[in-house]
């Protein structure tokens, strides 16, 4: 018994000193391996979705390659990891990916529960509902009996079942795992709505063969604010990932584009573009990285207004307004904390 006891400690022991290695060292491994892992979507137009060559596109893999850069020196040295919403957690807390760059609402179970740290948040969103016009529905309050099309494993699901009940109505869930499915699922008629971030029915429904038969309900029902995902127990790595986001958005701010940051990097009256560019202090060795890293990351993306307007703004298919995600000295969400 006492043996068993003991074994069964050792066990335990090998196992946490096992996970803690596993946790820890992610900017070694990326290194070494000399690629950076990225858990994506299966295929979300403007966010993450592969174009004619096969090769991913995005907003989304674009906040990969802005962080490889940073890492390698080099925005094309990813590999892309596609997820379902049921799949992406395991599979970053599997260490199949490094960091996760996908439509994810930082919530507080998955924080504290499944173990995850939420970097930053690079799309404040909400949940919201799409309908085929010819259904005369003008607000989610009428959707009482509706069929709709769910995607599983996402706070979605969970937010519609709150809403409804709330609202004492009656649904049909249509479970589904990828956006994909739903996209079929809906136009095919096998649900009348199609619910998720709101973000992600203005890209959906930029693929339809007729967008404008199909109408978004006024309701958004939730706050989804998404942003990058990494395991708990690596602060460096998670450091890593929150000032690549963060460096976008100072970038913003201070106007260094992908067309200027040659030019600024070798120096401006502006201390704080020299500190995240490297032309003054040591902000990269701090963070485990070379001096230039924030130079390499908008050099290979832009900043944030521009990776936004690329992919998913008003003159893009998609077609979305800043909103919420405009800088802060905008009127929007958007803030990087200072680089000092
Ligand atoms: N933000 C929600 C929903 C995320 C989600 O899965 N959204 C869908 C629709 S916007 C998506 O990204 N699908 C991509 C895919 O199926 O791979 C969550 O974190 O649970």
């Amino acid at each position: 018994m006492k043996k068993i006891a003991f074994i069964t400690a050792a066990t335990a022991a090998v196992l946490a000193i096992g996970s803690s290695v596993a946790n820890a060292g992610t900017l070694d491994d990326v290194r070494k391996r000399g690629e950076l892992r990225c858990i994506v979507s299966t295929g979300l137009p403007g966010f993450a979705y592969t174009d004619a060559a096969g090769v991913y596109q995005g907003f989304d893999a674009d906040f990969c390659r802005a962080t490889a850069a940073a890492v390698l020196g080099d925005a094309s040295k990813v590999k892309f990891i596609p997820a379902t919403g049921k799949t992406r957690f395991t599979i970053l807390n599997s260490g199949e990916g490094d960091v996760l760059w996908r439509n994810t609402t930082y919530t507080f179970v998955r924080d504290v529960d499944v173990k995850t740290t939420f970097a930053a948040v690079n799309y404040y969103d909400g949940q919201g509902f799409m309908v085929p016009k010819k259904l005369g529905v003008k607000s989610a309050k009428e959707l009482g009996g509706a069929t709709v099309c769910i995607q599983t494993g996402t706070t979605t699901e969970l937010n519609l079942a709150d809403y409804f009940r709330s609202n004492k109505l009656k649904y049909e869930p249509v479970p589904i795992e990828t956006s994909d499915e739903a996209r079929t699922n809906y136009l095919a008629g096998r649900c009348d709505v199609y619910t998720t971030d709101a973000s992600g029915l203005a890209a959906s429904r930029a693929t339809f063969p007729t967008p404008k038969d199909h109408i978004i309900l006024p309701e958004i029902i939730s706050k989804e604010p998404l942003g990058p995902v990494v395991r708990h127990g690596d602060d460096q790595w998670g450091d890593i990932i929150r000032w690549v986001f963060n460096l976008t958005l100072g970038a913003e701010e201070l106007g260094v584009t992908k067309a200027n940051v040659a030019e600024m990097a070798k120096g401006t009256n502006n201390p704080e573009i020299n500190r995240m560019l490297g032309a003054e202090g040591d902000l990269g060795a701090m963070l485990g990285l070379e001096k230039d890293w924030g130079t390499k990351v908008i050099a290979a993306v832009g900043n944030y207004g521009e990776i936004f307007e690329r992919h998913i703004g008003k003159d893009t298919d998609i077609g979305l307004e800043r909103g919420l995600n405009a800088l802060w000295t905008n009127g929007g969400l958007q803030y990087s904390p200072p680089f000092r």
